[in-house]
């Protein structure tokens, strides 16, 4: 398992977690995804490494932006 960390911008409540979480889920691969609006943190568990460029599209398609870290 690898686990991969990023920083969600934007998010305000429960929907925008589940926003985030919904789109990033459908990446091949992830196998959990915990993220926090309160904190911004977004953290992936993936069966393998997931290119950034995934990560950070799906969070674009829920209306959010994000950067690694
Ligand atoms: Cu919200």
């Amino acid at each position: 398992m690898t686990t991969t960390e990023f920083q969600v911008t934007g998010m305000t409540c429960s929907h925008c977690e589940h926003a985030v979480s919904s789109e990033v889920s459908q990446i091949p691969g992830v196998d959990n995804v915990e993220v926090s609006a309160a904190t911004g943190r977004l953290v992936i568990t993936s069966t393998e490494p997931i290119a950034d460029e995934q990560v950070l599209a799906a969070v674009d398609e829920a209306g959010y932006a994000a950067v690694r870290g």
